[in-house]
């Protein structure tokens, strides 16, 4: 697809597949520093970078955040083949958030609860957007993204706390209007899908007895964006009283 035509998908949608976004070799360059971090950092990092499905099994690892600790992933957001898809898709010059990492890990009850991103980062305007690249295949039998087509369109809905950690809060009213709305994303590793931070997306657990789900995800900000600072605050302390409920040792 031409840039004109991703973003009018995009503007459209909320969402838009680009196959075979990233190449082998940056593909490999990318899976290795993973394996690195995950091996050397991740067993240094507070309980707020590195979340578990079952506290202590690492092969139950299911989300990182905070990877700019690394120089690797610090660098990583400002490579031009990010930037440039990113600023073109919101329409203005783009500032990269550190990158995340999510897994849906085989045997394990993860689902992604409903929700728009922008309710956690609250930014107006609200050109934000994530570009998530698959590092396995992705299909319904390993929990895929699903998106509700043109949610973004509608406004923040409301949410209310979830008991998933890295996913504190959920659509409210998510009902069967937005499932008929769903679309199931179907990705091969190195694909990406991006979608507008209001854009209302889910996904089920993995149903598979070993295939991981592994993406990798950056966030990008146009430089229009100004942070709703009251509601950030009450935001962070949703997560920060589900991080105490759940006893991890939070050290930010
Ligand atoms: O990977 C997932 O299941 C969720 C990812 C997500 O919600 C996001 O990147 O905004």
């Amino acid at each position: 697809m031409n840039p004109q035509n991703l973003k009018a998908a995009f503007d459209r949608d909320g969402f838009v597949i680009v196959h075979q976004f990233l190449p082998g070799d940056e593909l490999l360059e990318l899976k290795t520093n993973l394996d690195r971090y995950i091996l050397d950092v991740v067993p240094t990092l507070p309980d707020s970078s590195a979340f578990y499905q079952e506290a202590g099994r690492l092969e139950t690892l299911k989300q990182m955040q905070h990877m700019g600790v690394d120089p690797f992933f610090e660098a990583y957001p400002k490579r031009s083949r990010w930037t440039e898809l990113a600023a073109s898709l919101v329409g203005e010059e783009v500032e990269g958030q550190e990158p995340e990492w999510f897994n849906k890990p085989p045997r394990t009850e993860h689902v992604t609860p409903p929700h728009q991103d922008n309710f956690y980062f609250c930014l107006k305007p609200p050109n934000v957007l994530t570009l998530w690249l698959a590092l396995d295949p992705v299909d319904e039998e390993n929990g895929c993204l699903r998106y509700v087509r043109g949610s973004h369109l509608g406004g923040i809905r409301p949410h209310s706390p979830t008991e998933v950690l890295g996913f504190s809060q959920s659509v409210s009213n998510y009902s069967p209007d937005d499932e008929a709305l769903e679309q199931p994303i179907f990705l091969k590793p190195g694909d990406l899908v991006v979608h507008h931070g209001e854009t209302v997306h889910r996904a089920d657990p993995n149903r598979s007895v070993t295939r991981h789900r592994r993406a990798f995800a950056m966030v990008y900000r146009g430089t229009s964006c100004c942070r709703d600072e009251a509601a950030f605050q009450r935001y962070q302390e949703a997560v920060k009283r589900q991080h105490e409920l759940k006893g991890l040792k939070v050290s930010d």
